[in-house]
């Protein structure tokens, strides 16, 4: 035996590939997390979700499918400059555009939740009758924070008033200003706490629509994701989002996005583990 038949093979995340040309999906990590309110290291998300991910077996019991069945491309991460934020924003937003033009389904892993804004400008000019669903704690239609518009809190705001994309679905609010609260009331399709019943009322008119699926996992309770930039009590549980990601199939995803996880906060691993959960069900539910 030689020392390289004793290393590791995979280092991405379980049961992914390198065969870019053969791979539909796309995962790849964006690793900004300067943008944060509070609690900043989500930059390291995507390192600990691949880790973690090698937990779970290939074979999802709730979908009746199995991972190596699917062919799917790990990246890794985005060479992005620390402390930069524009140039940040631009080189994932030339990413994005890249993968849509290759025919791509592109899954990116945050980051702080401002990776969204530059993944949908791509998405919507790729797809024109783009709607965005966002599963979140807290609305992020602030125009700006500390008078910054490059903030994680302001990541809807800008989808809505820069991309073009006027058709925001938001779930499982919880958390808003006066101001974001009546700007949802006229702007976006806006649904506090619940995120079931509400995907089920809108699925059907989502049916055909190109969707940009935007799941910070702050939208679940940090009893069940402890590991994040801005924890906000009362969330779905891991059982519920599970579901919620289970109510997207038939829904023509072409871009998805998890983001804010931190795993500096995640005690044991737990939200970690969940978001790789989430990422296979997604991977296995879209391939
Ligand atoms: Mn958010």
């Amino acid at each position: 035996m030689d020392f390289q038949s004793h290393l590791e093979s995979e280092q991405g995340f379980m049961e992914s590939c390198q065969d870019y040309e053969g791979s539909r999906i796309v995962l790849f990590g964006a690793p900004m997390d300067y943008t944060v309110s509070y609690r900043p290291g989500s930059r390291m998300a995507a390192g600990a979700i691949r880790r973690v991910s090698r937990v779970l077996e290939e074979h999802s019991l709730a979908l009746g499918k199995d991972l190596r069945e699917i062919r799917f491309f790990d990246g890794g991460d985005l060479a992005l400059p620390l402390g930069n934020v524009d140039k940040s924003l631009q080189i994932i937003e030339e990413a994005w555009k890249s993968l849509l033009i290759d025919g791509k389904l592109p899954l990116m892993i945050g980051g702080d939740h401002l990776v969204t804004f530059p993944a949908v400008k791509s998405a919507a000019a790729f797809y024109p009758d783009l709607a965005v669903l966002q599963l979140d704690a807290h609305a992020d239609l602030r125009p700006h924070y500390l008078g910054e518009e490059n903030s994680h809190a302001s990541v809807m705001y800008r989808i809505y008033k820069e991309t073009g994309v006027k058709d925001i679905y938001q779930l499982g609010i919880r958390s808003a200003t006066w101001e974001e609260l009546s700007f949802a009331r006229q702007n976006t399709r806006f649904f506090p706490f619940d995120i079931l019943k509400p995907l089920e009322k809108i699925k059907a008119e989502l049916t055909q629509r190109p969707l940009y699926v935007t799941l910070d996992i702050d939208v679940v309770d940090p009893a069940f994701a402890p590991g994040t930039g801005t924890p906000e009590p009362g969330g779905c549980s891991s059982r519920e989002i599970l579901e919620a990601v289970y109510n997207l199939s038939g829904l023509r995803v072409v871009g998805f996005d998890l983001v804010e996880v931190a795993p500096d906060y995640d005690s044991g691993q737990i939200t970690s583990l969940l978001a790789a959960k989430i990422i296979r069900e997604i991977i296995l539910t879209h391939g």
